[in-house]
């Protein structure tokens, strides 16, 4: 039974960045209800009503992977341990962006599953890549007349897949007899702990858990036997899945891992109403500090302009009123604006300058490469506020 704990209330879609075009134009943005759920049965943490992915995953799909070196990073260290550790021979990504994953693999080997017809386009360059959403008719299409693979790999692509049954049955066609499915998305526990509710926005569909993942592999010829706890985006898990008879075993820290889950309360709806409830604090306590700054005329900009921010932006009410602009380093978002608040956005070197007083971290999730990267900004006075885990200006 699905138990509605959240409301982040009205929100736009997270990739639907305005040009001053579509800002001034009559036609009304679209809004959605934004809620999250427990089920209580499966332990699964979804989105009360997902959208339709045909509007979210269009040929103007901002999000490029490759945008961040952390993530250029992660991603090429793992790839180097699936290599290790498994020696496949065809890798297939799921949700392949611009190919900042399946570069580090021999072309050849590689096939790639994108349905964002932009990213697709510049991938195709490169190696084999399917246009199209994931789904029984293209792993037809892929695997009716060849080999079937021994990898794939989807990280930040699962979990934004509202048929979850569709996407697992087609995944236990196309994997070979030992062949292995390695998920990595958000962990729920992380979400938690550090009360980063703006990880919930309409591509997030689900934020998974070991227990989910568990009870969803169980359902069909597929079974969760090892789990890698990764820092990628705020703390995500890496679940590794094969055929329920391939020649795999339960790992001890998987064993660990559902213990662990269970101890923190991942399979208790009260866990998820104590969430709801520090998330409206953290709104009420981030809204009175940036009150207080503008009060001092002090100017606030936002840095990175993240999907998570638009959940931010739009439960906090924040717009031009606390935030001049926001900084992106991706190209097709500079010039645009942000969804719902329509806050604009500039390039860094336009708009992280010596005016700027305090500047939210949108992109929290990379304070390490942030803080590193803008040290000469925190030398000369310059603060970063964020609001994970708690609401607070970092001192350095
Ligand atoms: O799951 C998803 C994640 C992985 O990526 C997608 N649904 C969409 C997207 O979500 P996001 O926008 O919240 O992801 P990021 O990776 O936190 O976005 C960081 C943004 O910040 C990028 O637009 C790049 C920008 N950035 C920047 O301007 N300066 C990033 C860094 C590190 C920087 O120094």
């Amino acid at each position: 039974m699905k138990k509605k704990f959240l409301n982040l209330g009205k929100q736009p879609l997270a990739n639907s960045f305005l040009s001053s075009k579509s800002k001034s134009s009559k036609q009304k943005e679209f809004f959605y209800n934004l809620s999250v759920s427990f089920d209580t049965k499966n332990y699964l943490v979804s989105i009360t009503n997902p959208v339709n992915p045909k509007m979210q995953y269009t040929d103007k799909y901002a999000h490029r992977a490759s945008e961040s070196k952390t993530m250029r990073n992660a991603f090429k260290k793992t790839a180097k341990n699936l290599r290790d550790k498994y020696s496949p021979k065809l890798i297939m990504e799921i949700g392949s962006n611009d190919g900042v994953f399946l570069k580090n693999f021999p072309k050849k080997s590689v096939i790639a599953v994108e349905p964002c017809k932009n990213l697709a386009k510049l991938t195709s360059k490169k190696f084999k890549t399917y246009p199209y959403f994931w789904d029984k008719k293209l792993a037809k299409k892929i695997f009716n007349n060849q080999k079937k693979t021994d990898l794939i790999f989807s990280a930040n692509t699962i979990s934004h897949i509202p048929n979850i049954k569709e996407t697992f049955q087609s995944i236990e066609y196309s994997l070979s007899e030992n062949g292995v499915l390695i998920i990595e998305d958000p962990s729920l526990r992380s979400v938690i702990k550090s009360n980063s509710y703006d990880q919930f926005y309409d591509e997030h569909v689900y934020v998974f858990s070991a227990l989910a993942i568990n009870n969803i592999a169980e359902k069909y010829d597929l079974k969760l036997f090892d789990i890698e706890e990764v820092e990628n985006h705020g703390g995500s898990l890496r679940y590794h899945i094969s055929k329920k008879k391939s020649k795999y075993r339960e790992s001890i820290r998987l064993k660990k891992m559902i213990k662990i889950e269970k101890n923190n309360g991942l399979n208790n709806i009260k866990t998820f109403y104590n969430f709801a409830n520090r998330v409206k604090k953290s709104k009420k306590e981030l809204i009175k500090m940036l009150k207080s700054l503008k009060k001092k005329n002090k100017k606030i900009i936002s840095y990175g302009a993240t999907y998570k921010s638009t959940t931010v932006f739009n439960y906090c009410n924040i717009d031009n009123k606390y935030f001049d602009y926001v900084t992106d380093t991706t190209l097709n978002k500079q010039g645009k604006y942000t969804p719902g608040k329509h806050l604009p956005i500039m390039s860094p070197e336009e708009g992280f300058n010596s005016s700027v007083d305090y500047a939210f971290l949108g992109a929290w999730n990379f304070k390490k490469e942030i803080l590193n990267k803008e040290a000469s900004y925190i030398k000369r006075g310059g603060r970063f506020i964020t609001h994970v885990p708690t609401v607070k200006i970092l001192k350095k």
